[in-house]
């Protein structure tokens, strides 16, 4: 039998369009280099060295001491494997696992950080921060495709190296990526409506990790 997160999820319909600028749609004000283009659906771009490494390190260690963490709530009531924060344009609000995050403002390093990934030619107006403590810590097979939210996600690790997957719905086509610190991988076109991710737990001994999710959120009319 499948276990429980390998179950076909229903289709559904390609939302749009965005107000957000397109990656694939602007390539004229695009500073990326080509997106692999997987064949079942979905870009992605991966720079490895999107920030050098004493700047990721300085950014990890600034980012553990000024961000108020905190252990949401996961779905079925257990707390969720990773500590998280938000950021992001004042009453922007992103809902996930049912609940609702509204943002409350950008702290000067992650706006920072921000405006870096935004020359690549892209607009985000929220962050999700993920903190993860050790290899037990993680995100479970999911796809960020809730209603309102743009299709183009910029992910930027700092910290100790981790494992980051992409599984095809109907295929079941894996894709692994290690994600070390100063990386960024951008997903982007069809990419949530065909693919779920997951960033790996192991019982290997890794330090901790930082993961900020640059979105865009449709704005509260
Ligand atoms: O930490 C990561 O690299 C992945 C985070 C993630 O999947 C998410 O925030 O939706």
């Amino acid at each position: 039998m499948n276990p429980p997160h390998s179950r076909q999820p229903p289709r559904r319909a390609l939302r749009g369009p965005w107000p957000a600028v397109s990656l694939a749609a602007s390539a004229e004000s695009c500073h990326l280099p080509a997106p692999l283009r997987l064949e079942e659906g979905g870009l992605v771009w991966f720079l490895p060295n999107f920030l050098p490494p004493a700047e990721a390190e300085a950014g990890f260690e600034h980012l553990l001491r000024e961000v108020d963490w905190r252990q949401q709530p996961g779905l079925f009531g257990r707390p969720q494997p990773r500590l998280s924060a938000v950021c992001g344009d004042p009453g922007v609000t992103y809902t996930y696992s049912r609940r609702s995050y509204v943002a409350a403002g950008w702290l000067p390093q992650v706006a920072e950080l921000k405006d870096r990934i935004e020359a690549l030619g892209v607009r985000f107006n929220y962050c999700l921060l993920n903190r993860y403590r050790s290899g037990r810590d993680g995100v479970g097979w999911h796809a960020d495709d809730e209603p309102g939210l743009a299709p183009e996600i910029g992910s930027l690790s700092l910290g100790a190296t981790r494992t980051f997957r992409l599984r095809h719905h109907r295929s079941r086509r894996v894709l692994s990526w290690e994600l070390e610190r100063g990386s960024l991988l951008l997903m982007g076109g069809t990419l949530q409506h065909h693919w779920e991710h997951t960033l790996v737990r192991t019982d290997r001994p890794v330090g901790e990790r930082i993961n900020l999710t640059f979105r865009h959120v449709e704005p509260p009319r």
